[in-house]
C-alpha cells in the first residue's frame, strides 16, 4: 500500500453502483449484462434509464461538492468496457469513465472505484459465470484496462462489491440472475470469485498501480438471539456462512478450517480448491477491507428445512424476512428494535462491531463503504423531509466514530446512496438517496433534508474527529 494514504483526510462521501444508475443501457456501445437480460425477460422493473447519471453525472459530482463530499464510491460497468470474449475494449465505455473520474478530480473528489458491482457482460453468463474459471481471467483482464487507463488517477480501487450477496442470491437462493438453486455451485463460486480476487491483487501488485487496492464485503453482524451456548454456536456458523469465507479469505489468505470440514462432512466437493489457486489467494491478500454495514441479525439454531424469505415488496409485504439454513441457523426478529418496511433493523452499535471485529481479526485499513437507510420518501411542496434517514445515518456514525476513537484503523464512510437509484429486484420506489430523483419528471434531480444535514455536519464536525 502506498504510504500516502495513511496522510489522507478523512473520507465523507456517498455510492453509487453502474447498473444501478447509470442507465444507458445501450448506448455508446455498452453489450448486454446479465442483469439487462434477466430483468427484460422476465418483465420486472429494470435499471435501462435509472437514475440517468450517465448523462447527468456533471450535475450530481456539483451537488456532492457543494454538499462537502470528498470522496464519491462508484462503479464500472464491464458491459460497457469490454465487450466480446476477445476481451475487445469499447473506448466509448473507457472514456465516459475517463470523464467522470476527471470530473470527480476537478471538483476536489476522490474516485473510490469498485471494478465489479454484479453487472456481469452476458457474454461470460453465457460460458457459465462465475463457475467457469475463464471468468477470472477475463476480470483479470478488465483490471489491467482500467488500471493502464486510470492508474494514478486514482488511488482507491477495490475488486468486487458483496461476493457474499450475488453469489448467495444468485446460486443459492434463486433471487437474483441465474436463479440457480444449488450448494455445489453456490461455494464453487464463491472460490471463484475469491480467487479473482487474489489474481487481480497481484496484478496490481506487480503492475505496481498506485495507491491502495481492498474488496467490499457485506458485513452482516450475527448475535446469539438468546444467551447460551446453542445460540453462540449457530451465530458462528452464520458467521462463517455469510461473512467469514469472504474477509478471512481476502483479508488473511485463508479459509476458515472448521467450514472447510463442514463442508466436507456435508458432502460438498471441494476439489475445485487445487493447491495451486491456494497458494494464490493466500499469497494475495488486500490492503484494506470495505464494509458494508446496514442492519444486524439475532440468530438460533435451526433444525428445520432451509428456507429464504426476502422482503422485496416493502410495507405490501405479507411475510416477514427470514434466513433458515438447516443444521446452520436461523434468524429471529428482535423485539427491541425498529425495522424498516423492508424488514431492516436499525441498530447502530452493529456498525460499531463490524468495524470492531474486523479491524481486531484482520489489523488492516477499514471503510465503511456502503451505510443507509431505505424509505417510500415523499416530495411535498417540492421538499423531502426524510428525518428518518437523518437519524438511521446520524446513530450510525457516530457509532464508527466511537470504534475510531477505541483505535480502529476506519479511514471513511459513504451513505449509500449518493441519489435515489434502482434497488435490485425492490425496483425505484426503495429510496435510498441524499438526493431525490423524480424518475417521472426526467430524473430531475431535488436534494433531500439529509443531503443540506450531511452537509452540514460534515462541515460541523465529522471531519474534525475523523481526521487522523
Ligand atoms: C448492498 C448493495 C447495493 C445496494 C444496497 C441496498 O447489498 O451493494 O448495491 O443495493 O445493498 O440494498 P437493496 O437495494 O437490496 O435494498
Amino acid at each position: 500500500m502506498n504510504q500516502t494514504m495513511q496522510s489522507q483526510p478523512f473520507l465523507w462521501g456517498s455510492a453509487t453502483a453502474s447498473y444501478q444508475c447509470e442507465g444507458a443501457w445501450q448506448e455508446d456501445g455498452k453489450v448486454e449484462s446479465m442483469w439487462d437480460r434477466y430483468l427484460h425477460e422476465n418483465g420486472y422493473e429494470n435499471g435501462d434509464v435509472a437514475s440517468d447519471h450517465y448523462h447527468r453525472f456533471r450535475e450530481d459530482l456539483q451537488l456532492m461538492h457543494d454538499g462537502n463530499q470528498n470522496a464519491y464510491r462508484f462503479s464500472l460497468s464491464w458491459p460497457r468496457i469490454i465487450t466480446d470474449l476477445d476481451g475487445t475494449v469499447n473506448e466509448k465505455g473507457l472514456a465516459f469513465y475517463g470523464a467522470l473520474i476527471d470530473e470527480c478530480l476537478a471538483q476536489g473528489i476522490e474516485p473510490f472505484v469498485t471494478i465489479y458491482h454484479w453487472d456481469l457482460p452476458q457474454y461470460l453468463q453465457e460460458i457459465g459465470g462465475w463457475l467457469n474459471r475463464k471468468t477470472c481471467d477475463a476480470f483479470v483482464t478488465l483490471c489491467r484496462v482500467v488500471w493502464k487507463a486510470f492508474g494514478g488517477k486514482v488511488k482507491h480501487w477495490t475488486t468486487f462489491n458483496e461476493p457474499k450477496w450475488f453469489t448467495f442470491s444468485g446460486y443459492f437462493n434463486g433471487n437474483y440472475p441465474p436463479e440457480h438453486r444449488d450448494a455445489q455451485e453456490l461455494i464453487t463460486c464463491c472460490f471463484n470469485v475469491m480467487l479473482a480476487n487474489a489474481m487481480a491483487v497481484r496484478e496490481f501488485r506487480a503492475e505496481k498501480i498506485p495507491g491502495e487496492v481492498g474488496l467490499v464485503a457485506s458485513y452482516e453482524t450475527f448475535y446469539p438471539a438468546e444467551d447460551n451456548a446453542a445460540c453462540a454456536a449457530a451465530a458462528h456458523n452464520a458467521d462463517n456462512f455469510a461473512n467469514l469465507w469472504c474477509t478471512s479469505s481476502c483479508a488473511k489468505g485463508v479459509f476458515p478450517a472448521d467450514l472447510v470440514q463442514r463442508l466436507k462432512e456435508e458432502g460438498l466437493d471441494l476439489s475445485f480448491a487445487d493447491e495451486q489457486a491456494l497458494q494464490i489467494i493466500h499469497d494475495n491478500t488486500v490492503d484494506f477491507l470495505g464494509l458494508n454495514y446496514y442492519s444486524p441479525e439475532f440468530v438460533t439454531p435451526c433444525e428445520e428445512e432451509t428456507e429464504i424469505v426476502i422482503n422485496n415488496a416493502g410495507k405490501n409485504f405479507k411475510r416477514k424476512s427470514l434466513y433458515k439454513v438447516k443444521g446452520w441457523f436461523a434468524t429471529v426478529r428482535n423485539p427491541n428494535l425498529k425495522y424498516n418496511a423492508w424488514d431492516m433493523g436499525i441498530y447502530p452499535q452493529g456498525l460499531y462491531d463490524t468495524l470492531k471485529t474486523n479491524y481486531d481479526l484482520y489489523h488492516i485499513p477499514v471503510y465503511i463503504t456502503e451505510n443507509g437507510y431505505g424509505n417510500y420518501d415523499q416530495m411535498e411542496n417540492g421538499v423531502i423531509n426524510d428525518d428518518e434517514r437523518i437519524e438511521y445515518i446520524d446513530g450510525h456514525v457516530k457509532a464508527l466514530l466511537r470504534a475510531k476513537a477505541d483505535g480502529v484503523d476506519v479511514r471513511g464512510y459513504f451513505v449509500w446512496s449518493a441519489m435515489d437509484l434502482y434497488s435490485w429486484k425492490n425496483g425505484c420506489e426503495k429510496r435510498y438517496g441524499l438526493i431525490y430523483v423524480d424518475f417521472e419528471h426526467d430524473c430531475r434531480r431535488i436534494p433531500k433534508k439529509s443531503y443540506y444535514w450531511y452537509r452540514d455536519a460534515i462541515a460541523a464536525g465529522f471531519s474534525k474527529e475523523g481526521r487522523n
